[in-house]
């Protein structure tokens, strides 16, 4: 193990700082900024692309870096190796954005829930939360606990000299109440399902506290130099009607509200907001104070795009998503006919040239949820070329 790193296992408490993160310079101005045009909905020269977990386990690259800094969380709290991680798959593939090397269970490990992840097994919280003992104890933290995530943010941006936008992102509320009942990854969401309708008083406190500690963190994110910010509700569609726009919906507004709106230099952040399993929910999700609705591969892309353009008096929202993260096991012939498909399923983006400030629902193709870790780099790598050839023939 690299003697500069920090050893495996960690404490968010002690988490690794680099000495300089808040002393970067400023970053380089930004050289690619169709992705955040097209969250604004406005006209783009081709169809930006990024994909989620598009660091991690399918790169080699990655697996050694992982390996070099002991364990993942202690890859995650070194932030100088997290932004390294970050811009990884960028010098594998043209991508549009980058997402910030962390994970969303950073939030509730610094609310003192003591997160691991054991090999092969996923995550796992030494201290779950099960009893009204347990609820009534927990607080928005200190972000400070969270600082790693915050430099992450600032040395990913010196990484990328402004060649992409940076990703900031977090849990959605009911997703990170998911894995603090049930302690880690579920099947069934058993335990905190019982804790909904047996105790529902007791989930509106915890996810109280969930959205507010998500606002800050985000905001946190934002004045690091998040350029973009992502609420990953990969939960959500485990819902039942009605139990998803109380116990989910609403917390992800409750964040939304609080969000700061543009970053320290002025300049606007685009939100997203994704749901896995939520495609029939969306007329719900169009009155989220938010740009850009994420979609898994359940949704037809036209009836969703239909529903975000609403002439109802809001702005058009842009649609993310929709693509099945196992086309990418497939072929490269395979990969390029579901592109054709979604792209096509789509339609034809809005006209107007790249420079105009007309704006209507715009697609940023991605997988409906992370990429495999046996997913072979050549098949995303013809995936992202698959979208921007076929995007440009498009316009
Ligand atoms: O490109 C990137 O890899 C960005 C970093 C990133 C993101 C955006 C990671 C790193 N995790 C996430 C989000 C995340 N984490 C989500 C939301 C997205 C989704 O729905 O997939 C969720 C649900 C998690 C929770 C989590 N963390 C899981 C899933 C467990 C389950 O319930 O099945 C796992 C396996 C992790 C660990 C993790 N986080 C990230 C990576 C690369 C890994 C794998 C750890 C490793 O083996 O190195």
């Amino acid at each position: 193990m690299n003697k500069h790193l920090p050893p495996a296992g960690h404490s968010a408490g002690q988490a690794a700082m680099p000495q300089n993160a808040a002393l970067l310079p400023a970053p380089a101005a930004l050289q690619n900024d169709t992705f955040l045009r097209a969250c604004w909905g406005l006209p783009t020269d081709y169809t930006p692309v990024w994909l989620m977990r598009q660091a991690g386990r399918h790169l080699p690259e990655y697996r050694a870096l992982r390996a070099q800094a002991g364990s993942f969380m202690a890859l995650a709290t070194h932030p100088q190796l997290a932004a390294e991680a970050t811009v990884q798959p960028l010098h594998r593939y043209p991508l549009d954005a980058a997402i910030v090397f962390s994970d969303i269970l950073t939030v509730p490990d610094a609310m003192g829930l003591g997160l691991s992840f054991r090999q092969g097994e996923g995550p796992h919280f030494a201290h779950p939360v099960r009893h009204e003992a347990d609820v009534a104890r927990l607080a928005v933290p200190d972000m400070q606990r969270l600082r790693y995530v915050f430099d992450a943010v600032r040395c990913a941006r010196q990484a990328l000299h402004g060649r992409v936008p940076l990703i900031g992102f977090a849990g959605s509320p009911w997703t990170l109440a998911c894995y603090m009942v049930e302690g880690g990854a579920s099947s069934d969401y058993a335990t905190i399902k019982t804790l909904l309708y047996t105790r529902p008083d007791l989930l509106h406190r915890l996810l109280a506290v969930n959205a507010d500690s998500v606002a800050a963190y985000l905001n946190a994110q934002i004045e690091a130099g998040a350029q973009a910010v992502m609420l990953f509700d990969s939960w959500g569609g485990v819902l039942a009607d009605g139990a998803f726009q109380t116990f989910s919906l609403a917390y992800t507004a409750r964040v939304l509200q609080q969000l700061r709106r543009t970053d320290a230099d002025g300049v606007a952040v685009p939100r997203i907001v994704f749901t896995k399993g939520g495609g029939q929910w969306l007329p719900a999700m169009r009155m989220l104070d938010c740009n850009v609705l994420g979609v898994d591969w359940t949704v037809n892309l036209a009836a969703a795009r239909a529903a975000l353009s609403a002439n109802d008096g809001r702005p058009a929202q842009s649609l993310q998503g929709n693509l099945d993260p196992a086309v990418l096991r497939t072929t490269p012939a395979v990969i390029h006919q579901e592109v054709q498909r979604a792209l096509h399923a789509f339609g034809t983006p809005a006209s107007g040239d790249a420079h105009s400030a007309q704006r209507s629902c715009q697609h940023t193709p991605h997988l409906g949820h992370g990429i495999h870790q046996h997913t072979p780099p050549e098949n995303v790598l013809a995936l992202v070329q698959a979208v921007h050839q076929q995007s440009r023939q498009l316009r």
